[in-house]
């Protein structure tokens, strides 16, 4: 290879380099910081914190529910989403679908995102005065991980965790956090109440 050719293929990879650093639709960090200081005016009570490798909303590791009298067990776990975690007939899936926590835990979820596409891991029912609208949502990019804290109330009670992007829950992204013993199980739970009744679809 010559000299010029050489430098020429550096001009390219340069300017390639340089493209992808500013393009608006490319998910760089800039951008991505951008829209969280924004969403962040406009929503500052929703604990919301967004970068490059996906999002966190209703992060809370300090504010106790007010059943709890202390803080109870720090748990810590991850949760595997994509493809190949999909059970038969579905399309995606996480790699377990109940998660179990002790009373007024505070749960560290690691969502590993496998697939190419986001994926959410998103808990609802949760108390409202804590977490608005009730949830405590992560969001991990395609080939990204996302970590966020967030403190169960003290009842046995049964959550429902899904993915929220169009139809994924549907194609087998839905799950169940227990807290305590639970307050028994949700319906179409893949591998836990999902089995027994499939979809006639499949
Ligand atoms: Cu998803």
């Amino acid at each position: 290879m010559s000299k010029l050719d050489r430098g020429l293929i550096d001009v390219i990879a340069f300017t390639a380099l340089i493209a992808f650093a500013t393009a608006p639709a490319g998910g760089g960090a800039q951008v991505n910081d951008e829209r969280a200081h924004h969403r962040q005016k406009d929503h500052s009570d929703h604990r919301m914190v967004i970068d490059a490798d996906g999002m966190v909303m209703n992060y809370n590791e300090n504010e106790l529910p007010r059943d709890c009298a202390q803080l109870g067990e720090d748990v810590t776990f991850d949760v595997h989403v994509g493809v190949r975690y999909a059970r038969r007939g579905a399309a995606f899936g996480f790699d377990l679908n109940e998660w179990q926590v002790p009373p007024c835990a505070r749960v560290a979820v690691t969502l590993i995102n496998d697939d190419s596409v986001r994926h959410q891991w998103m808990v609802h029912g949760l108390p409202r005065y804590l977490y608005p609208q009730g949830m405590f949502h992560l969001e991990a990019n395609g080939g990204s991980r996302k970590t966020g804290k967030f403190i169960v109330p003290s009842d046995d009670r049964t959550y429902l965790v899904h993915c929220d992007m169009a139809h994924h829950m549907e194609k087998g992204l839905k799950g169940q956090l227990k807290v305590g013993s639970g307050s028994g199980d949700l319906p179409s739970v893949p591998g836990i109440t999902g089995a027994r009744r499939p979809d006639r679809y499949l």
